[in-house]
């Protein structure tokens, strides 16, 4: 399979609790690349366009006010069926269900404050890797 590009994500808890270098350590082990990388601040219309899937949600206020309240450690990362293989690394979304051994499962215990973005499609990937590395 030919290699696959994903957008990944540090979010501010991870860049606090000084967790990058052990996540970027999780990444190189697994032997996925990093190709690019950057700290940066976000804005809430930034927010807005990565999360529009969940603006209506009743959490989002606090997820706006997360993903603004410090740097972000965004990465690109390649490899074979990265996208598929970093969400796996990540562990799930619902983070109850998150096992130990995934990122969130040994990092996260809040449902918005979860250590780590990587896209879910190729689609998405791409629009990702545009939004925050151009
Ligand atoms: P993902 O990050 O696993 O792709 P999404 O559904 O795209 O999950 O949600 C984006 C982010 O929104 C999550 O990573 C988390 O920070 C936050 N979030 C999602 N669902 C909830 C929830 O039910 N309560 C609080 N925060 C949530
Ligand atoms: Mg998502």
């Amino acid at each position: 399979m030919a290699d696959e590009k994903t957008y990944i994500m540090l979010k501010p808890d991870a860049v606090k609790r000084r967790l990058i270098g052990e996540v970027i350590s999780r990444i190189e082990k697994k032997g996925y690349q990093i190709t690019q990388a950057k700290l940066m601040t976000l804005d809430k219309i930034v927010i807005a366009e990565h999360y529009a899937h969940l603006l209506d949600k009743p959490f989002y206020p606090d997820l706006e006010a997360f993903m603004t309240s410090g740097p972000v450690f965004s990465m690109a990362v390649e490899g074979e069926n990265v996208i598929a293989g970093m969400r796996q690394l990540m562990g799930p979304t619902n983070i109850y269900e998150a096992l130990p051994g995934t990122i969130r499962g040994d990092y996260a215990n809040n449902m918005t404050e979860n250590i780590i973005h990587g896209s879910d499609s190729e689609e998405a990937a791409i629009i990702e890797i545009k939004r925050f590395f151009e």
